[in-house]
């Protein structure tokens, strides 16, 4: 089977790539090392020491024998290498994740907002009309995330994707239908996200390109079977106050004694999913393909829900380090509940790592042994969603 992973020297897609690899598939990566541009740009590093993707694939090659191809383009600009490659290879699958995603590197300006929405739903579009020009059978994967329906309940569970409602029509009769779950992003980067199903929407309905979007929570941990294997093939971890995500970033904290940085009352309600988690729900996701002529499959990729300050308690109580409530940068509820379903990858057989099992390797094994790496300065969040904040 063979398999384009787009995107594929980022932190989940390095990991996906390596995992399918070794399953067997035939992988080829495109990345145009964008993000670690933006990391020159913000004047930060991951704090785990990430090799050159040269190296990285020539070790790989090296402990086991198997070849990931890779390719270095823009996928959101230079269509016709995209289109090129799809009618070269015809891939089985393309699991797609080359884009933007922070959510506060989005929100910083003008600039930002705009590289964010063009790079991401270029990206998103051109895959899907070189699929259509192509006329290969892709499977398109695509990482989406938790962040397309806000964060409420509504009284119920958020379902995968598609919401049940009863709608009254003209003549007094009650008729059932289900639609998009309405879409309600708390930034431009998360608002990509919804645009993107508007479009996966689209192609199925009008080319039926099959279609998974995989609504992710936040991901956190470092490595994986594969990363662990050798230090050169180490995953990144973002810790600075655009890229670094939160339970990562306490992590951090927590190994170098800085006060867990919570924002506002810490009452916010998030999902989230373990690194090797990830990489095993896109092999099940690519296992379980739509068939042809079924709708967009949306899957809630997701296995635990937590309250930001419930975390840095957690972390607080493991590790002595204090907590400190910081002003909001954001514009988010201050206090949100948040029940999600996530029957369907369980159905596949996902066994999830959960917090209470992997927190503590995860201190020992990144964060306390990579703290040398840190850069104070670049703890604090910086980016404000509203430019009139002065902070
Ligand atoms: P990342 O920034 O580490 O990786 C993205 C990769 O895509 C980078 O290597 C970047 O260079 C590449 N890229 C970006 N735009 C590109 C383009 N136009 N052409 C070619 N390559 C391009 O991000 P990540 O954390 O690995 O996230 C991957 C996907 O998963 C994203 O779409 C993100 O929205 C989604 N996701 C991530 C998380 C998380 O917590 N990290 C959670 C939910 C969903
Ligand atoms: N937060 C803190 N302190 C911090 C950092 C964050 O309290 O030091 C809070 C934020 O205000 C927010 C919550 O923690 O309420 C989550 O923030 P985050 O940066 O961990 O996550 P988010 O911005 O939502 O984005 C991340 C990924 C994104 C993915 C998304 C999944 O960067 O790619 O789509 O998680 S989800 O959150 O489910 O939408």
């Amino acid at each position: 089977m063979k398999i384009l992973v787009l995107g594929g020297d980022g932190f989940c897609g390095w990991p996906t790539a390596l995992h399918l690899s070794n399953l067997g598939f035939d992988i080829t990566i495109v990345d145009n090392l964008s993000r670690r541009n933006i990391d020159n740009e913000l004047e930060v590093s991951s704090l785990t020491p990430i090799r050159p993707i040269g190296e990285r694939l020539r070790v790989w090659k090296e402990l086991t024998g198997r070849t990931i191809e890779f390719h270095r383009f823009d996928v959101a600009e230079n269509y016709h290498r995209l289109l090129t490659l799809l009618c070269e290879q015809k891939p089985d699958a393309v699991v797609h994740f080359a884009e933007q995603r922070a959510a506060p590197y989005s929100m910083k300006s003008s600039w930002h907002k705009r590289y964010t929405v063009s790079n991401n739903l270029n990206a998103t579009n051109n895959l899907l009309a070189a699929i259509v020009e192509a006329q290969v059978d892709t499977h398109v994967v695509h990482l989406g995330t938790m962040g397309v329906y806000g964060y409420g309940t509504a009284g119920m569970k958020i379902p995968e994707g598609y919401l049940r409602i009863k709608v009254e029509t003209d003549d007094g009769q009650e008729i059932s239908q289900e639609i998009l779950y309405p879409s309600n992003p708390g930034s431009i980067y998360h608002m990509t996200k919804t645009q993107d199903q508007m479009l996966f929407a689209f192609y199925n309905k009008n080319d039926g390109i099959r279609v998974t979007d995989l609504h992710q929570g936040i991901v956190w941990g470092t490595q994986t079977d594969e990363t662990r294997m050798d230090e050169r093939l180490i995953n990144r971890f973002d810790y600075d106050g655009d890229y670094g995500t939160v339970l990562n970033r306490f992590l951090m904290q927590a190994a170098i004694n800085y006060p867990l940085t919570v924002h506002g009352s810490g009452g916010q309600t998030r999902a989230f999913i373990n690194i090797q988690d990830t990489v095993r729900c896109i092999e099940l996701a690519i296992a379980n393909a739509p068939k042809s002529g079924e709708r967009v499959h949306i899957m809630n990729q997701m296995t635990e829900t937590h309250r930001v300050a419930e975390l840095a308690k957690l972390i607080s109580d493991l590790t002595n380090v204090p907590i400190e409530n910081v002003p909001n940068p954001r514009v988010e509820a201050d206090v949100n509940d948040l029940e999600v379903e996530n029957s369907h990858l369980l159905g596949f057989g996902l066994k999830p790592i959960t917090l209470e099992t992997g927190l503590l390797l995860e201190i020992k094994e990144i964060a306390e042994k990579y703290a040398h790496y840190c850069d104070r300065s670049k703890i604090p969040c910086v980016s404000t969603w509203k430019k009139s904040d002065v902070r």
